[in-house]
Order: C-alpha cells, then sequence, then structure tokens
C-alpha cells in the first residue's frame, strides 16, 4: 500500500526525523511504497496546503501519516482540517489520517479528542504502524492495535470532543519496544538528506540507542516508561527501554551514508545518552576507530554517566564534542524542580575530565524555570563560569505538555496560557511569568549569557577578560524595558567587537557563535576558524594556546 508521511517541520530547525527514517524503513521493507511531504521553510518551495492535496490525488495514498512534536502539533492539525475539508468540496474519500510522534505520545486524549485523525499513534511504532497499515490494506478499519488510539467501529465525530468522551475511542495499550538489532537501516532516502546536510553545513544525525534510564521532569522520558510501565505491567527494568543498534549494523550505516551522501564533515549521535552503558558505549567508539570513519562526531553524555575509559575510548575515535546537560547552576533546583541529581562537583569533575582527553564539552542550560530564585539564576552563571565548560546553548524554559514540569509549572501559577499556545519557538521568548522585572532580567540573562558568564570567570581564576565584559553586563543590567528593547538587536554586533578586542589581547572568553542562543570558548572558535584541529591544540595550555592563536589571527588580518 501507498503510505504518504507528513512531517509539519515549520518555524523550526530543518531537519531529518529519525522517527519517520525509521518507519518508513519499515513499511518499505514489507512491500509498501512511501512518500514523504516535508514542510520546512529553509527547504523552498513550502508545498502548500494545495500541493499537498494535489499530492494525495494524484498519488493516491491508502494512509496518510503525520508526525509532530508538541510546537508542530497546530500546524498538523490545520494541514488535516483543511484536508477534511478539501476532501468534502471535492466528494472524495480521504484516507485515513494517522498521527504520531512525541506530541500524540504526551497527551494522547487531548490529540485524539481533536476529533480530526482516525488513529492516534502512542510510543515507537515501527511495528504498530506496520500491523495498522496491513490491516487499512485489507479493507478493515481497525480499532485494537497496539499502541494506537483508534475509534470504536471507525466512527470518527466530525467535530472535537471532550477528553472525556473516551468511551467514543478504544486506548489499545502499548506494545513491546521494537528491537534494534532487527530494524532496517533507517529511510535516508525518504529525505532530501543531501539537501538538508548541506544546508546543515555537512551536520549529519545518527542514532545509536534509544532510552535513557533517567526522570528529568522537562523530558518525555519519564511519561514513555510509566506509560509502559502500566500498560506492559513489567518492572521498569525488564521493559527493555534502554536498546542500542550492534556496533558491526551501525558501522555499515555509517559507510552506506558516507557512500551515498557528499560533504558530511561531523556525525551527531542524536541518543538520548550515547554514554550511559559504558561496554556499548566503548563497542561503538572502538568499531568506530577501527573502520577508519575518519568523520569527527559528537555524542550527548551525562555528567553521572562518563566513565574514563569512555572519555578515553571516545577521544580517541574521534569525538570532538561531549554534550551534557546542566540546565541550572543551583543544586536546589536541579533536584527540587528538575530531578536531576547531581552536584556541583559532579558537573565541575566531568567537564575536567572531558577536556582532559580532548573533548570539548558542550552544556545545555535553561533559562527561566519556575521556583529559581533571582540569586539561584546567578549560580548558573557562577557554575559555568567556574567549569570553563567548552560551549553552553542557552534555551528558555518550555514546560512541555504531558510532563511533570507542565504540572509543577501550572501549580506554581507560572504558565501564561496564551504565550504558551503561540510560541512555536521557545528560543525567543519563555511562556512563563516572574513578573516584569524578573522577566526582564530573564531576557537579558538568556541573550546575553556569554557575557555574564565571562565578566565573573575571575572569581574563580585569573581572567582578564572579566575586566572586559563586566562593565558590558553593568549596563545592560542598568536598562529598562525600552533602553533593552533598542539594545537587543545589536548584541551580536556588540560580541564580535568585543570578542575580537579580547583574542587580540589573548583573553580567554565566550562569545556568541552559530546562532544566538549558543556562546563558545574563545580557544575553540578561534582555532575552529584557523583551521586548527582543536583536540591537538588542546594539548597545550590555554594561555600559550591563545597567545597562538591571537597572533595568527591578528596575521591573517595583515594579508
Ligand atoms: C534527535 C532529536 C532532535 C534532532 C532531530 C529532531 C527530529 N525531529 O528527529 C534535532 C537536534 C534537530 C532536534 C531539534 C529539536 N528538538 Co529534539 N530531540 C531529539 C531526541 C533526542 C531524539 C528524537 C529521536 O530521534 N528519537 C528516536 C525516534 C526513533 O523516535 P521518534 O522520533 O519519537 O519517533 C518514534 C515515535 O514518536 C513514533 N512516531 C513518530 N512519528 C510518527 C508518525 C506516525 C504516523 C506514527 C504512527 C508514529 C510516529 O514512532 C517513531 C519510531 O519509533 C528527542 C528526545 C527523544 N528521546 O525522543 C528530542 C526531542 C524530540 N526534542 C525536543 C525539542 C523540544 C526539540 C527542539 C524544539 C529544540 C529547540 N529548541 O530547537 C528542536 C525541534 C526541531 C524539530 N522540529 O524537530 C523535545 C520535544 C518535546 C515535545 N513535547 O515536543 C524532545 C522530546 C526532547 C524533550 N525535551 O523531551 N531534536
Ligand atoms: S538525562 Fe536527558 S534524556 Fe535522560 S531523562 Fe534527563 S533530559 Fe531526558
Amino acid at each position: 500500500m501507498r503510505v504518504l508521511f507528513v512531517y509539519p517541520n515549520l518555524y523550526t530547525q530543518m531537519g531529518f526525523n529519525h522517527g519517520l527514517a525509521s518507519l518508513s524503513a519499515v513499511l518499505k521493507q514489507a512491500g509498501h511504497e512511501t512518500r514523504l511531504v516535508n514542510l520546512n521553510e529553509n527547504l523552498p518551495p513550502v508545498p502548500t496546503h494545495e500541493d499537498l492535496w494535489r499530492e494525495i490525488v494524484e498519488w493516491g495514498p491508502g494512509a496518510i501519516g503525520f508526525s509532530c512534536l508538541t510546537q508542530q502539533y497546530r500546524a498538523a492539525v490545520e494541514i488535516a482540517r483543511f484536508l477534511r475539508r478539501r476532501a468534502a468540496e471535492e466528494g472524495r474519500e480521504l484516507p485515513p489520517l494517522v498521527v504520531g510522534g512525541v506530541h500524540p505520545t504526551m497527551v494522547p486524549e487531548e490529540t485524539m479528542a481533536e476529533g480530526v485523525w482516525d488513529h492516534v499513534g502512542v510510543g515507537e511504532c515501527e511495528d504498530a504502524l506496520l500491523a495498522l497499515i496491513e490491516r487499512i490494506e485489507r479493507g478493515e478499519r481497525p480499532s485494537d492495535v497496539p499502541n494506537f488510539l483508534s475509534w470504536k467501529d471507525g466512527a470518527r465525530p466530525e467535530r472535537e470532543v471532550a477528553p472525556v468522551a473516551s468511551d467514543r475511542w478504544i486506548h489499545n495499550k502499548v506494545g513491546e519496544f521494537p528491537n534494534l538489532a532487527e530494524l532496517p537501516i533507517p529511510d535516508y532516502e525518504l529525505f532530501d538528506v543531501q539537501r538538508i546536510t548541506d544546508q546543515k553545513h555537512g551536520w549529519f544525525g545518527l542514532l545509536s540507542s534509544r532510552g535513557c534510564p533517567y526522570r528529568c521532569t522537562y523530558c518525555l522520558n519519564h511519561k514513555i516508561v510509566d506509560r509502559y510501565h502500566d500498560e506492559l505491567e513489567r518492572p521498569v527494568p525488564d521493559l527493555g527501554f534502554f536498546r542500542y543498534r550492534p556496533p558491526a549494523k551501525l558501522v555499515e550505516e555509517i559507510q552506506w551514508v558516507l557512500a551515498r551522501y557528499r560533504g558530511i564533515g561531523t556525525f551527531i549521535f542524536d541518543d538520548d545518552l550515547f554514554t550511559q552503558s559504558a561496554p556499548h558505549a566503548i563497542a561503538i567508539a572502538d568499531a568506530y576507530r577501527e573502520a577508519k570513519i575518519d568523520v569527527p562526531f559528537v555524542v550527548n553524555s551525562h555528567v553521572k554517566r562518563l566513565d574514563p575509559r569512555v572519555a578515553k575510548a571516545l577521544g580517541e575515535a574521534g569525538c570532538k564534542i561531549l554534550k551534557l546537560g546542566i540546565e541550572s547552576g543551583s543544586p536546589r533546583v536541579r533536584k527540587e524542580v528538575l530531578q536531576r541529581f547531581m552536584t556541583d562537583t559532579d558537573i565541575l569533575k566531568t567537564v575536567e575530565a572531558a577536556e582532559k582527553n580532548g573533548l570539548h564539552t558542550s552544556g545545555f542550560l535553561m533559562v527561566g524555570l519556575p521556583y529559581e530564585t533571582h540569586e539561584e539564576r546567578w549560580q548558573t552563571v557562577d557554575l559555568l563560569a567556574k567549569s570553563g565548560i567548552g560551549r553552553f546553548r542557552t534555551s528558555l524554559f518550555f514546560p512541555f505538555p504531558g510532563t511533570e514540569s507542565h504540572r509543577l509549572a501550572l501549580q506554581g501559577g507560572y504558565i501564561r496560557p496564551e504565550q504558551e499556545l503561540k510560541l512555536t519557538d521557545f528560543t525567543e521568548s519563555s511562556c512563563l511569568d516572574f513578573g516584569s522585572e524578573e522577566n526582564l532580567f530573564i531576557d537579558k540573562l538568556a541573550t546575553c549569557m556569554p557575557w555574564f558568564v565571562t565578566s565573573r570567570m575571575d572569581r574563580f581564576r585569573a581572567a582578564p577578560a572579566s575586566a572586559r565584559y563586566r562593565p558590558w553586563v553593568e549596563q545592560v543590567l542598568a536598562m529598562d524595558e525600552t533602553e533593552w528593547a533598542a539594545f537587543k538587536p545589536t548584541v551580536r554586533d556588540v560580541d564580535r567587537e568585543l570578542a575580537l578586542e579580547a583574542s587580540r589581547a589573548a583573553e580567554l572568553h565566550y562569545s556568541i557563535r552559530y546562532n544566538a542562543f549558543m556562546g563558545v570558548r574563545s580557544d575553540f572558535y578561534l582555532a575552529e576558524e584557523q583551521g586548527i584541529e582543536w583536540n591537538t591544540a588542546a594539548a597545550k595550555p590555554i594561555p600559550d594556546r591563545l597567545r597562538d592563536l591571537a597572533l595568527a589571527a591578528a596575521a591573517d588580518e595583515v594579508c
């Protein structure tokens, strides 16, 4: 049967979607045909709703599958409503509309109550979607396929129904997690991967494992585990949540990818927690090195899960960046609000251990957390300054529906509902309200975090750049709302100037690089700008390295 996927990936990062690629590979392996309509403004021309309708009429799929995260969900509903209207106008029968992905998984009842979907997929759906498609192909209107919420007897209502009206649909239990050792290579060809890779300057996402043992309140994993635990009626360790692709299969996939696409400069392992199992991480790193894959890579790690042997194996295999969730510098907030049980010492030691092995460290931060005091926000700045981390990515906290953090934020009265619905991207503004003064401070902090951190580095070690950045931070802090609104658009230009002056003076600092929310340590970005391997440069002490780099930068300017 023909299955048309729709990825309403609007107003967000462009890209590839591992879930859709995996679903498509499984369907194709079973003899079905798939196509994708990928909606992203970075991949113009963006197909219009009419284009999508034409594709449906001309290609004649037997089912249409939407995949969405939360911020893409409203766009998906709008498209689905359009298709229903269009089909009615032309008197055509619309194939079943199926939706899956993170958002439907988190709030399946709400999604079903929308009244627009025929089937709502929950959790990992490789086996489930195949089963559903085969039943639809046989002319059935199934309502008993695991992982799906489906209308009783296929009787979808004409309009939205209250979520409590669940007597109208069947909420089937989830099936087992798919076995990654048996899944085919993801269907990269579903996407225009070459174009995406070119646009992403050679960054290419891979997945070597699924699952994570932690229960951070802002992440989907606690909800997934609870659902599988309740519905499969097994203790959590027996659910088999953490799975990985066998190293040989992964290497085969990487070699296929390298032979097929040009210009791949860095692989990003998108696994939730690449270093979770030391034997797995070492086996992958060793297989990567032994296969002589000459492409640097990036992994997600965890402050409590970086075995020294893993750090060493990763460094030797060509790992360039090791990402760590830090989120808040306040141990209280980490514990009570985020359920991240780690001390400041754990964070400092892991950063140090990684950098010692030539791994550039990258920290995820969330600014504007509920229940965080003003002083605790400054603790984040100080922890970063103290750690000397390689880079950090600052996001404004956004509580995703269905997570514990959403419940907490709601309970504390922090959420502005109209903002929550409006936001398509949480890098630009927050949907939480802390009062106008604190909201202003949070915006300044999120925008100028590299300046804040640089200005406090001399609290922990000799750091001449702190004196250079401090007056700017003071100036920013003194601005009222109007002054800040006028100054904010100039921040990146000012940052360039400041960074240039600090580099000329060989002063270690953080600068806004790559995008508006990334602060990068100067020894790394200067090495990169000059085509010097940071890993090699890292062998020298930082002051020597900076002097070399500043000299080289000055020479470049003269030329
Ligand atoms: C890799 C990743 C990325 C990658 C690639 C994103 C992608 N779309 O694939 C990049 C770096 C680009 C990225 C960016 C972002 N991400 Co991200 N990302 C992840 C991560 C770590 C893994 C996703 C993954 O590949 N999982 C494995 C695959 C196999 O699972 P899957 O995609 O969910 O698909 C399965 C099911 O959902 C289902 N399914 C999926 N589609 C469909 C369709 C149908 C019809 C059916 C039946 C089933 C179905 O079956 C699939 C196969 O098992 C997740 C965390 C996680 N564990 O999921 C966060 C996560 C998805 N990201 C998240 C966020 C917030 C973002 C950003 C908004 C961050 C930002 N501020 O920019 C952007 C959004 C970009 C975008 N539009 O995708 C959140 C989403 C939360 C939410 N409620 O929406 C997550 C869940 C992390 C979290 N905080 O909990 N991300
Ligand atoms: S460690 Fe990362 S992936 Fe695991 S639950 Fe926490 S946020 Fe999610």
